[in-house]
């Protein structure tokens, strides 16, 4: 059989038994494949996310088994379970939440098959589960979110703010750290109030849903600044104040995270004050670490991309920063 045919073929029938209930094992000597869970397809992010570890893997000429769980945990750990039984290389995942991985994950090391969490960690007694993590420092992001509400108070001379958080999926380490790192930075700050905290999911149909409750029970007058943990639910929200005839960006302060490219350009239009920026582009961060334990080379446990914040501060006229 001609080599490039042999790698697509394995995995075709690999994916035709598992979705029967029987997986055939790897044969040793074949290209290394990688098993991966991502979480879902909620957001921009998310698709840039898959879209970068999709191609990331093919420039390093890995096979990768995708499957995406849907926002289901359970899915997730079924796809876990599929990829041990094919006996791929690595598993590469990014938990939709952080518990509920230990017994999973033990059956990955019993059968002697590496971890690499992306993107989102988990939450665990055992940290030997795991062999690395990749992804976001979410409480730096939650940091910086906190810091521009700061000096944009000052600017303004707001004597006082209230704020409402729309965060994302509850128990996520996005949702739990971006939440943690605001507070801890304006908490002990008397010239605010966060009023309400309602989860939104990561979706943009849940921002919008959120925030029409929210007006409902507190009225536009209620609130001054809106802290939304995505750019996702932000656009949804967008059009609920756009409806409802609320200026964004001066009526309403906005402070998003992410970096979509939508959301860049509203924040280049002023309606959004604040983008504490997430990178999705992990997929080669991740496939060097799976050559590096394909080598035999040690890993770092955690590492984390560099980023940043994009506000209404700066000179938003850089083409460098137009989103994913
Ligand atoms: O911010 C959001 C996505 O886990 C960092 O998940 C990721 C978050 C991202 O749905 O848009």
């Amino acid at each position: 059989m001609k080599d490039k045919w042999r790698l697509p073929l394995i995995l075709l029938l690999a994916f035709l038994l598992t979705a029967c209930g029987a997986a055939p094992e790897k044969e040793s000597g074949d290209a290394v494949v990688v098993g991966f869970s991502q979480l879902g397809a909620e957001s921009s992010w998310r698709m840039a996310n898959t879209a970068s570890i999709e191609q990331a893997a093919a420039q390093y000429g890995f096979g990768l088994m995708m499957d995406n769980a849907n926002q289901k945990q359970e899915k997730q750990i079924a796809a876990i379970r599929s990829f041990i039984a094919y006996r791929v290389d690595v598993i590469v995942f990014s938990p939709i939440v952080e518990t509920g991985w230990d017994n999973v994950l033990r059956e990955a090391r019993q059968a002697g098959v590496p971890v690499i969490l992306v993107d989102r960690m988990i939450e665990t007694a055992d940290d030997s589960l795991y062999t690395a993590y990749i992804g976001a420092d979410f409480y730096a992001e939650g940091r910086r979110a906190g810091e521009y509400l700061i000096r944009k108070a000052d600017a303004l001379q707001a004597e006082h703010l209230n704020i409402v958080e729309v965060s994302g999926t509850i128990d996520s380490t996005p949702m739990r750290e971006r939440q943690r790192g605001f507070m801890d930075v304006i908490q002990d700050d008397p010239r605010f109030t966060v009023i309400a905290s309602v989860s939104g999911d990561f979706l943009r149909s849940k921002g919008e849903e959120v925030i029409t409750g929210l007006l409902e029970q507190y009225g536009a007058e209620g609130f001054d600044v809106i802290y939304s943990h995505n750019d996702s639910m932000t656009l949804g929200i967008l059009d609920v104040l756009d409806r409802q005839g609320i200026q964004p960006g001066t009526d309403m302060l906005l402070i998003s995270v992410d970096g979509e490219k939508e959301a860049v350009s509203a924040l280049k239009q002023g309606r959004i004050n604040c983008i504490v920026q997430c990178t999705p582009y992990l997929g080669g961060s991740v496939m060097s670490l799976v050559q590096a334990l394909k080598d035999g080379r040690p890993v770092p446990k955690v590492s984390h991309p560099v980023e940043s914040a994009y506000t209404d501060f700066d000179d938003l006229s850089d083409p460098a920063m137009e989103g994913f």
